[in-house]
């Protein structure tokens, strides 16, 4: 007899009939798999046909070479509004709301073509990262701003690894493998493991000097209890976490020598890059905060693009961070 593994779109339609649930959130998720996969596509390609390159570049083929992250963009775009199911999209890539079907939509998708782009020019991994809120059906309509803890799901694609993990609300934290027919394929539930022998610290060590003094102390009484493990591209550091626990964090910077390059918003985008992997770490049984020790799920955006520091993965330890984030200075 031939075995063959559950597929995801098999899972996904399991899960919204035993919830009873519509088949419009199918829809969504196919599209953006198709996005994925034809960004990965592009990615695997790309070096060779010289398409990896910066903007404005010129590739192999005489041909003006356009930026990954923004044909990234376009793709996502294109399989969102094929879709019919999207309200509007937020993307790091554009300035402003993007309209996708304001009228027939009924999902809001926040997301993050291409993050990681420091990996790009070696063809190492990066990440299409997503979350994906519901237009209020009942009610008037509440905005675009969502918090994180209003996300329906939240998902990213480690490209070009084949990996795909997704954040159901109150449904776990699922990660898939694509096979030889491009499928996304063996749902594996994600549970942040207790055991700390495997547990990681994740953090751009560099910037270590200009982290608030209390964060600098934390890592010093606790960085030799952990592996250290950084890769520079939040999805697949956060794949690592997920998998072994311990914590990845992007604290503010606030001590830069020069103080221009202080950040102490933080650097990663609340609500397409924080609020996701928080999103998926809180349904694995993990937690995310903020530099205030405010747990990033309940921040309330003010604006698009807005940034936050990050301090997620295994509770205990972002719990013992966020005691001394939140003591009065
Ligand atoms: P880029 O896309 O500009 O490389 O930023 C990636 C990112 O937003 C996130 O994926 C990483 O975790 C983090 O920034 C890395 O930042 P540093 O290069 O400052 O360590």
């Amino acid at each position: 007899m031939m075995q063959f593994e559950q597929t995801f779109m098999d899972f996904l339609l399991q899960h919204q009939e035993k919830h009873n649930r519509t088949y419009h959130f199918l829809i969504l998720l196919d599209a953006l798999i198709s996005a994925a996969k034809h960004i990965q596509h592009y990615y695997l390609t790309g070096a060779l046909k010289g398409n990896l390159g910066l903007a404005g570049g010129v590739n192999v083929q005489g041909e003006d070479v356009m930026r990954m992250d923004q044909i990234a963009h376009e793709i996502t775009i294109h399989y969102l509004k094929a879709s019919g199911r999207v309200i509007h999209a937020v993307s790091e890539e554009a300035e402003e709301i993007i309209p996708i079907n304001p009228e027939g939509g009924r999902y809001l998708v926040y997301f993050d073509p291409l993050d990681g782009s420091s990996n790009l020019p070696h063809g190492l991994p990066v990440g299409f990262l997503f979350g994906i809120a519901k237009r209020n059906l009942e009610g008037p309509e509440d905005g675009h701003l969502r918090a994180g803890k209003d996300y329906r799901a939240a998902g990213m694609f480690v490209i070009p690894t084949g990996t795909f993990t997704l954040g159901l609300k109150e449904a776990g934290t699922w990660r898939f493998h694509i096979d030889e027919t491009m499928n996304f394929v063996r749902p594996t539930r994600m549970t942040l493991p207790e055991d700390t022998k495997s547990w990681e610290l994740s953090f751009n060590e560099s910037n270590r000097s200009t982290y608030a003094e209390r964060v600098q102390k934390w890592i010093v009484e606790n960085e030799s209890k952990y592996a250290f493990r950084y890769l520079g591209a939040l999805a697949g550091d956060f794949h690592r976490i997920l998998s072994n626990g311990g914590m990845f964090m992007y604290p503010a910077i606030i001590n830069h020598p020069n103080p221009k390059k202080n950040r102490p918003e933080g650097k990663l985008r609340l609500m397409y890059e924080a609020a996701v992997v928080a999103f998926m770490c809180c349904e694995a049984g993990g937690t995310a905060v903020n530099e205030a020790g405010i747990p990033i799920l309940e921040i309330q955006p003010e604006k698009l693009h807005q940034r936050t520091a990050l301090y997620v993965g295994s509770k205990k330890l972002v719990e013992d961070i966020a005691q001394v984030l939140r003591e009065k200075r």
